[in-house]
């Protein structure tokens, strides 16, 4: 009888905390940039633990690890119960982290009680989720998902210029077996809310029913170099005047679209960058985000509307990505609010402001997550914290939520998806967005 089975809260911390050496940053938070040696260090690591804990681990083309514990019936796809190693340049401790290591911990807790789940169980560690090296997030679990070619993915590059593919191989990931083919039967994510609601409303668990759309941009603004000593006002094209317009225009465009409209320019880059010569180009990021896709193509209107008041300069706006808002699986969200319910965690239903691989992956299997509260909703901040037994609770969904699938997956599993519709319990998705 497992209902009464729960996870070791101890063991999972310490997990955590041997983690959270891996890249430590003086603040307290973590840098294990994709494909960097830290990620490397803690795929080792990770890989040992999930060996020692009896698994076999195999690794796709993208470096996309999954370690399995093996079921009753060894022909029925797994459960898989995931997230991401790879972390933001300031990361915290718990993003992405927190549901690699608590998959790690379901598989502990099922030998330690010798119980055997009706599907096999697989641990998983997705490549490149955050984006912040290798734009678009969520790349490789997008492959896997159908979303991207392997090619695209493979020939991303970061800032100086390496590729996705040459990292791979140089920290040793570049796994044999095609990205996409491995079969999942059901993909679970524990994750930290990275926003405020759980917190405010003293809940511990959000059943999270979708996540919310997302458009990236590159911009590229061309003025021309000159001299900031000799040259007129009136004659110049100062790419960086140009480029401060469409700053201050993503945050204009975001507040017309408010309350969930969000738009963040994160990284900018001048050029010559030199304070005595006029910017002649600026290079710099959107990233717009709303659950409703209409209104997402509203925003996408309105900036390309401003680049093109910019008469001075020459503005070339590139959407790199355009993520459709997504709902996750009926079946799983039942799952999780099934447990939640049972161990009488006080919750609530959610979209997800935040990606996540779990937004790739309910695109082809059945798929939903589970949130904890982090303090002040704060993340991809070194300051990022989550309470011990908030990280315990949502494992201990996951868990009972993982064997209760277990029994239900078929062997070409595809997502049952309810349209976000605001009637009969069972499926009130609450459209309240995490943020
Ligand atoms: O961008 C995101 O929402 C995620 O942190 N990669
Ligand atoms: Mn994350
Ligand atoms: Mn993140």
């Amino acid at each position: 009888m497992t209902r009464g089975l729960r996870i070791n809260g101890d063991r999972l911390w310490q997990s955590l905390l041997d983690m959270s050496q891996i890249g430590a940053l003086p603040g307290g938070g973590c840098r294990r940039l994709a494909l960097s040696d830290e990620d490397r260090q803690a795929r080792d690591v990770f890989r040992q633990m999930c060996l020692d804990a009896g698994c076999d681990v195999h690794i796709d083309r993208l470096g996309n690890m999954f370690a399995r514990r093996p079921g009753r019936n060894p022909d029925l796809p797994p459960v898989a119960i995931g997230s991401h190693l790879d972390t933001q340049p300031h990361g915290g401790r718990f993003d992405g982290v927190y549901g690699v290591l608590a998959g790690l911990e379901i598989v502990r807790i099922l030998n330690d009680h010798n119980i055997e789940t009706d599907a096999p169980i697989e641990i998983v560690n997705w490549t490149n989720e955050e984006g912040a090296r290798f734009a678009p997030a969520m790349l490789c679990s997008g492959v896997y998902a159908g979303l991207f070619d392997l090619d695209f993915a493979l020939s991303r590059t970061d800032a100086d210029g390496l590729r996705v593919d040459e990292e791979l191989a140089r920290i040793g990931y570049e796994g044999d077996t095609p990205c996409g083919k491995h079969q999942i039967g059901a993909f679970l994510e524990a994750h930290i809310e990275q926003g405020p609601l759980l917190e405010q409303h003293d809940e511990v668990i959000g059943v999270v029913t979708g996540g919310q759309g997302q458009r990236w941009y590159d911009v590229t603004v061309t003025g021309r170099d000159a001299h900031s000593g000799s040259t007129p006002m009136s004659g110049r094209s100062d790419a960086l005047v140009a480029a401060a317009h469409l700053v201050t225009a993503v945050q204009d465009i975001a507040l017309a679209h408010g309350p969930d409209g969000v738009g963040t320019v994160g990284e900018l880059h001048v050029s010559p960058n030199a304070r005595n010569t006029i910017p002649g180009e600026i290079q710099f990021t959107i990233d717009f985000r709303h659950p409703d896709d209409r209104v997402l193509s509203e925003m996408d209107t309105a900036i390309r509307f401003a680049a093109s008041q910019e008469k001075v300069v020459q503005v070339a706006l590139d959407m790199i990505w355009h993520n459709p808002p997504v709902q996750f699986d009926t079946r799983c969200i039942d799952a999780i609010d099934k447990a939640t319910r049972d161990l009488s965690y006080p919750y609530r239903y959610m979209v997800s402001g935040a990606g996540h691989d779990t937004c790739q992956l309910a695109r082809k299997v059945p798929a939903a997550m589970v949130f904890v509260p982090c303090r002040d909703g704060l993340s991809h901040n070194e300051a990022e914290w989550a309470e011990p037994e908030h990280l315990v609770a949502g494992a201990n969904v996951l868990l009972q939520a993982a064997i209760d699938l277990s029994r239900q997956v078929a062997p070409e599993a595809r997502p049952i998806r309810q349209s976000l519709n605001t009637t009969g319990k069972s499926h009130t998705y609450d459209k309240e967005l995490s943020r």
